[in-house]
């Protein structure tokens, strides 16, 4: 086998491994049957393509002196959309590689050049469809400068010191730049600890590179929210079955479900009550957060319904011992 007949025979596998990645993503996280259909039919050309032009051999891993080199960052990845630009950006360097080499025969260059131009595209789309999930972990803590008025930023750090892995800042009243300034000391305590995501504001979400942004029936919609947020947590809050219904088509990453129960922080909301959430979990495959009077009498109940996460805010903004409150919260959670 002349030397560039095997820079080939490697880089097609390498070629076809990230784009089986990149399938199975589009497959089994994403359910995405036009994806997956486009990345398959990608490698099915590929591999005729090599081998009409006598390029398919058995590559001599002996004889390979990069076969044993990793580097470290290919051990770790950090989330859903890292895996997909990093094979993404594995199948590209393939491609180009074999677009070049594949000059010294002529025919076969443009075909690939055309593969890779579509192989952006798939990684664009993916990157904007693939969402990080929230972690493992039943209280989602937000935390609102209204409810809390003392000690602000304490209160936060015991939060987040006993335990809390999720962090939302709702504020609805600060102006933009103190919103901001607030974000980031948040973000700070957050950091290697808890989620950290923004209410509404999808703009001070990527401004304080937040994990995720929050977004209410009002607010922009979840797929211009993704085009400029992407790779990030997106959660929805629904109010009823037709809110349920339509986040369903929208690949988002839960839903919130509320207010369950009586609350004065919506005092104008009638509550749902428990059963959409039994609606929800029979209607949608997604996390589903309960939120809305919420506290320790009654938290249980909203697990038994079906939720997967309690949202709240009062029960802890009130309490003198928010860090320990939460953790009686989260033992009744799990019960
Ligand atoms: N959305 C539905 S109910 C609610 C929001 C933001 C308020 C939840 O606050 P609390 O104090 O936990 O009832
Ligand atoms: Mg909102």
């Amino acid at each position: 086998m002349k030397n560039y007949q095997r820079i080939m025979d490697v880089n097609f596998n390498r070629a076809r491994e990230g784009l089986r990645v990149l399938e199975e993503i589009a497959r089994f996280l994403l359910d995405n049957k036009e994806i997956t259909k486009r990345i398959k039919e990608m490698r099915h050309k590929l591999y005729f393509l090599l081998k009409e032009n006598g390029y398919i051999f058995s590559r001599n891993i002996k004889t390979d002196v990069g076969a044993a080199l990793t580097l470290k960052e290919e051990n770790r990845r950090e989330d859903y959309l890292s895996i997909v630009q990093a094979n993404a950006q594995r199948v590209s360097e393939a491609l180009r590689v074999m677009e070049e080499f594949g000059k010294l025969n002529g025919k076969i260059s443009p075909k690939i050049k055309a593969l890779r131009f579509q192989l952006y595209e798939i990684e664009k789309e993916l990157s904007v469809l693939i969402l990080p999930p929230l972690p493992d972990y039943p209280l989602y803590v937000i935390v609102d400068p209204e409810a809390r008025k003392k000690n602000f930023l304490s209160f936060v750090d015991d939060l987040v010191k006993n335990g809390a892995k999720i962090i939302q800042l709702r504020a609805k009243n600060l102006m933009d730049k103190d919103f901001y300034s607030l974000g980031k000391k948040i973000k700070k305590i957050t950091k290697g600890k808890a989620i950290f995501i923004i209410n509404d504001r999808v703009d001070l979400a990527i401004s304080l590179d937040a994990d995720g942004v929050h977004l209410g029936q009002d607010d922009l919609p979840i797929g211009e929210a993704k085009k400029f947020f992407p790779g990030k947590i997106i959660g929805l809050s629904c109010h009823n079955e037709k809110d349920i219904f339509v986040a369903k088509k929208q690949n988002v990453s839960y839903i919130s479900i509320g207010p369950i129960f009586k609350t004065r922080i919506k005092r104008t909301k009638k509550p749902v009550g428990l059963d959409l959430i039994k609606k929800a979990k029979r209607e949608v495959n997604l996390p589903i957060v309960a939120i809305g009077g919420i506290d320790e009498g009654n938290i249980r109940e909203v697990f038994d319904a079906g939720a997967d996460y309690a949202a709240v805010i009062s029960s802890l903004a009130e309490s003198k011992e928010p860090g320990k409150k939460l953790k009686r919260l989260v033992g009744k959670a799990r019960k």
